[in-house]
C-alpha cells in the first residue's frame, strides 16, 4: 500500500487547540478523506520543534492529490490557518518526507 509522509508546522502553544479541533473532525471531512482512499492517517507532534509528522496509508486507487480541490478541504484549511504555518491560500506548508526504513 502506498504511504505518504509529510511534515507540517504548528504554531507555539497551540497543541491543545490542534488536538481539540482534530478530536472534533468534521464528519464531512472524515468522509472526504475516506473517499480519497486514505486507510489510516496519523499526525504526531514533536513538541520541541512544533513539527507535525503526518503518515497516510493509502489504497492503491487513492486520489489524495484531488483533496486540495474539495471545498470541504479548503474550508478546513481556512479554519486551521490561525494555528499552523500556511501558504497565502491557507494550504498548510507541507514538506514531503522520504522513507528510509520499513519493518513489516
Ligand atoms: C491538519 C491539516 C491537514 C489535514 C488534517 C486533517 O491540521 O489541515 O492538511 O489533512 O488536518
Amino acid at each position: 500500500m502506498p504511504i505518504h509522509a509529510f511534515r507540517m508546522t504548528l504554531h507555539p502553544g497551540q497543541e491543545a487547540e490542534y488536538r481539540r479541533r482534530h478530536d472534533a473532525l468534521w464528519p464531512e471531512l472524515a468522509a472526504a478523506l475516506g473517499e480519497a482512499g486514505i486507510e489510516d492517517y496519523r499526525i504526531f507532534l514533536d513538541a520541541e520543534t512544533q513539527h507535525l509528522f503526518a503518515i497516510m496509508v493509502l489504497r492503491e486507487d487513492h486520489r489524495v492529490d484531488a483533496l486540495p480541490d474539495l471545498p470541504v478541504m479548503r474550508r478546513w484549511w481556512d479554519y486551521m490557518a490561525d494555528i499552523m504555518d500556511t501558504h497565502e491560500d491557507n494550504a498548510p506548508v507541507s514538506v514531503p518526507l522520504d522513507e528510509v526504513f520499513a519493518f513489516r
